[in-house]
């Protein structure tokens, strides 16, 4: 319903009121969350092994006497603070943790602070260049007004009844959000949208300062949400925590002498300005894209057109050679080659790639060519002359292995893309149908295209024989999907799908030394053939547009390197991670489980170390750095004893164990781990043992959740380590993706103001309200959405919801009979409210009914949580109690030993719960 205002008074009336609803829960919800603090009732320990001898039982036996849960969400990094992304997939935690604890179980979420790897590395760089360029407080910035982004006061919440148009101006012009809409050119912008103040900018130029300061708002952005987490467990990753550090140093050299980190040349994405790898969390844009490889063949040129003659002049020597490099997937359709296209408008040079060989490509390519070693020197590609594709148009060159050994023209085609291989493409119509139907074309319009018709004429050669198309599959697929022109790009895209899958999975081959072979067979052999007889070599690019955090745009380099061995190269373990997730870890949903087979089908080896940022040193090559993705697989494990290590998240402070650090060997890191059964060391025999404890019971990890983008990474990764590191029984036993967060039905951006810091959230609506609303956000691997209406018609449902509780122990009337209570409820004196009447007594047919009604739905919570959420749907329900999509941990409830007496009867019970003491007599 909208509300009518009819002043700004009136307004502003009004969004007081909405104000003080908010405000008054967020004192109770603070108050709380002190008490807990004062309680420790977060902080989550094994059972003693004075109660229970290590030993006496096995660690399942254990488990099973005291139930427990052990759940945490991928650490974030430390380069700013937490959004209201972050806390949806806190939420997915948050609510699980809090059913564990209905249950009855001991519950663990630790929440620990990544900073390894470029990001922090990568701002502070740009500071100290800010610094020197524009002066400590960025005063020597040319245009004054970027400075200008001191936050605003926070707004009021805007509420349910404005419309949702409204809503968004009035954010967008008051939000504290939208008034850090900075222009955000340089890093110390960016700073100041995070909300620091000018002044302590130029502090962040040293990394160490990011160390410092975020991980502290970090815990008390997720206190102020009422988050179960027991902060004891807390620690920043790098050597800044050289307890933290030594763990990772011994999961390293343990992976490196079981042979799953090896050494050697490996095609990477690389940024030339780093001077290093550049992998997932080093990238501002291109995340999860690999490097495609090629095979590059060399064309020589017989014949150049006329028009390249005249550039070219006398800029090459007499007797160099000059190849066209066209890159190919299909080395095995080599033989069918006819002509050769360059896109007539891309611009292509001529540049020096030996002694006497020049290569005729792009610049991109020849930019990535020059890491992997095919020009003289690193990162050099010395260029001749520039041309342009229509200035080679008629050349004539050596196509090797084609039946036509008499040379192949270079022909234009306009589909070719500039960004993509080398620009150059050589045509095989017999089996590509973009060849196909770019030659069909330049026949029909040879005059047009400036070229002579019989330049494109030469016939298609049978080259594969498949048992669907053909031994013409382009053309038999051209013709039956009748695509008319080269520009039917969708038509086309679907035909080489067809004419790839069947040629590669069914195709035998009719022509050349492995003519009667399989296509799967034959395509190495082919190209190894080519490779050996220098007429072709192998190429690589990113798969996809990459850049750096730093701002460089990536190439593929060819380095030597340390890597992990995920993937088809190491059959056997990629088996074990397949028969893992087909096993007994839950994924919560088809979709989550597909993309992860997905991933372990395609997932190959990974640069785990490079040179640059922050990280632990690899322990047998200290001038190389753990990276970020490779720190962070099983640390899940060292939450388990890290209140024990440490006291404080630097490791400076010993913690419960006092423990050195320099006790912490691999060897002791193994036994506390289970993977050895004694250990020789001075850490007393009963100290170790109350380590070994913490694992054994908390682990196996029970549920992982992250957003959906980290299953092509970290989450695969996570199950690789785990099953290379730790006996089977430790292994995950649930992981659960979400989709990414939009905020009030769009894509969250600081650029567009579309932006929600989780602190902010908690100011402008309370930490229930956003709990609820997180709730309600959405539940499978789908984009979910982040309401605001929701919150402000959340936070008036829980404010009428805690006043009518109060009533009703305030004014409540203890009766006994039925005739009590129609006496009261109809004498005119008492309270209108019957609500307040209620009964002790015996139960009677009402009690059972409603006792069985709460029943249900602890059953159905229960279905919830441990099945997939499926009845994700029903969220259009809009009570406050059951209608959450995900079934909410009772976001009004809170740990027995907190709340109040009366709630505490109601929450406590779970899952078996009793009818209250208070029931109300219909
Ligand atoms: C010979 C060949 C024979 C090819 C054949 C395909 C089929 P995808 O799979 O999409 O990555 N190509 C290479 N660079 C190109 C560019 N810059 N613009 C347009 N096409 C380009 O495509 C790889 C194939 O696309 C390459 O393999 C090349 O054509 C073409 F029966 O080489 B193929």
């Amino acid at each position: 319903m909208l509300v009518a205002f009819t002043s700004r008074d009136n307004i502003l009336t009004y969004l007081r009121v909405q104000t003080e609803k908010r405000d008054t829960l967020i004192v109770q919800e603070q108050r709380y969350q002190k008490k807990w603090e004062e309680d420790a009732v977060f902080q989550a320990t094994a059972p003693t092994t004075q109660e229970i001898p290590l030993g006496s039982i096995t660690a399942e036996e254990l488990r099973q006497k005291h139930p427990k849960f052990f759940g945490t969400m991928a650490y974030p990094y430390m380069n700013g603070t937490l959004h209201v992304g972050h806390s949806f997939t806190v939420s997915k935690i948050e609510f699980t943790a809090g059913y564990a604890r209905m249950q009855g179980r001991r519950v663990l979420y630790p929440q620990g602070y990544h900073c390894t790897g470029m990001p922090i590395k990568a701002c502070a760089d740009k500071l100290i260049r800010e610094v020197e360029l524009f002066g400590q407080n960025f005063e020597r910035c040319p245009d004054a007004s970027l400075t200008n982004g001191e936050p605003e006061e926070t707004a009021p919440a805007p509420t349910q009844s404005q419309t949702k148009e409204d809503v968004t101006k009035f954010s967008a012009k008051k939000g504290k959000a939208a008034a850090k809409t900075v222009k955000m050119k340089y890093q110390f912008q960016i700073m100041l949208a995070i909300g620091i103040p000018l002044g302590d900018i130029h502090k962040f130029a040293e990394t160490d300062h990011w160390l410092r300061f975020f991980p502290v708002l970090c815990r008390e952005d997720l206190t102020k949400f009422g988050a179960r987490i027991d902060w004891r467990r807390s620690f920043v990753t790098t050597p800044a925590n050289p307890y933290y550090d030594s763990f990772v140093r011994w999961q390293m050299n343990r992976l490196h002498e079981m042979k799953k980190i090896r050494f050697g040349k490996r095609y990477t994405v690389y940024s030339p300005k780093d001077g290093q790898a550049c992998m997932d969390h080093d990238r501002s844009e291109g995340e999860g894209v690999g490097v495609q490889e090629y095979t590059a063949l060399k064309m020589k040129v017989k014949e150049w057109s006329d028009s390249a003659k005249k550039i070219i002049g006398n800029k090459l020597p007499e007797n160099a050679n000059v190849y066209f490099v066209p890159a190919t997937l299909r080395p095995e359709t080599m033989y069918g080659q006819t002509c050769c296209f360059v896109g007539p408008k891309i611009t292509y040079g001529i540049y020096k790639a030996g002694e006497n060989d020049y290569y005729f490509l792009s610049e991109r390519a020849a930019r990535n060519m020059s890491f992997q070693s095919i020009f003289a020197a690193w990162g050099e590609f010395p260029k001749v002359t520039d041309l342009q594709g229509s200035d080679v148009i008629g050349t004539a060159v050596v196509a090797p292995l084609s039946v036509y050994t008499e040379g192949v023209r270079i022909l234009p085609m306009e589909t070719v893309k500039a960004s993509k291989g080398t620009g150059v493409v050589t045509c095989v119509p017999s089996d590509s149908p973009d060849d196909y139907a770019t030659i069909m074309d330049l026949v029909k319009k040879a005059d047009y295209y400036g070229i002579k018709k019989e330049w494109a004429e030469l016939e298609p050669i049978p080259i594969i024989e498949t048992p669907s198309y053909g031994n013409l599959t382009a053309k038999f697929l051209v013709e039956s999907m009748k695509i008319n022109s080269p520009k039917d790009a969708k038509q086309l895209a679907e035909a080489k799908d067809l004419a790839y899958k069947e040629g590669f999975y069914q195709g035998t081959m009719l022509i050349g030394e492995f003519k009667g072979q399989s296509v799967i067979d034959a395509k190495n052999k082919v190209k190894q053939q080519l490779i050996d007889s220098g007429d072709a070599f192998n190429y690589a690019e990113p798969d996809g547009h990459v850049v750096s955090r730093s701002g460089d745009d990536c190439v593929a380099a060819h380095l030597n390197q340390w890597y992990l061995n995920y993937g088809k190269s190491d059959a056997a373990w990629q088996k074990q991670v397949f028969d893992h997730l087909n096993g007994d870890l839950n994924t919560f949903s088809t979709e989550a489980k597909n993309a992860f087979e997905q991933t372990l089908d395609w997932l190959g080896q990974w640069a785990c170390a490079r040179s640059f940022g922050l990280g632990s040193k690899l322990p047998w090559d200290p001038t190389q750095l753990v990276e970020s993705l490779s720190d962070s697989t099983i640390y899940q494990s060292y939450y388990t004893i890290a209140h024990l290590l440490h006291k404080d998240i630097y490791g400076q402070e010993p913690g419960l164990a006092n423990v050195k650090v320099e006790q912490m060997t691999d060897e002791v890191w193994d036994y506390i781990f289970t993977r050895r059964a004694d250990v020789d060391t001075d850490i007393p025999k009963e100290t170790l043992d109350i380590m070994q404890r913490e694992f054994e019971y908390w682990y196996p990890l029970d549920f992982r959740c992250s957003g959906k983008d980290l299953i092509q990474n970290h989450l695969t990764f996570f199950l690789y380590v785990h099953a290379a590191i730790f006996p089977k029984e430790f292994w995950p036993r649930g992981i659960r993706v979400n989709g990414h967060l939009l905020l009030n039905g769009e894509k969250m951006s600081k650029s567009t103001g579309n932006f929600l810091t989780l602190n902010d959230c908690v100011n402008k609506f309370g930490a229930d309200a956003t709990r609820v609303t997180l709730a309600d956000a959405g539940d499978t691997m789908d984009d979910a959405n982040f309401e605001e209406t929701v919150a402000n018609s959340t936070i008036l449902k829980l404010y009428e919801l805690r006043k009518w509780c109060e009533e009703m122990i305030k004014d409540a009337r203890l009766i006994e009979s039925a005739d009590q209570y129609s006496q009261i409820r109809d004498d005119k004196n008492e309270n209108r409210n019957t609500d307040i009447i209620q009964r002790t007594g015996p139960k009677d047919f009402w009690d059972n009914l409603f006792e069985n009604d709460l029943n249900t739905l602890v059953h159905e919570t229960q279905v919830h949580y441990e099945g997939y959420f499926s009845l994700a749907s029903r969220s259009s329900d809009n009570t406050l109690t059951c209608s959450l999509p995900e079934p909410c941990t009772k976001p009004l409830s809170r740990p027995a030993s907190t709340t109040s007496p009366q709630h505490a009867t109601s929450t406590a019970k779970l899952p078996k719960p009793q009818a209250s003491a208070c029931i109300k007599t219909s």
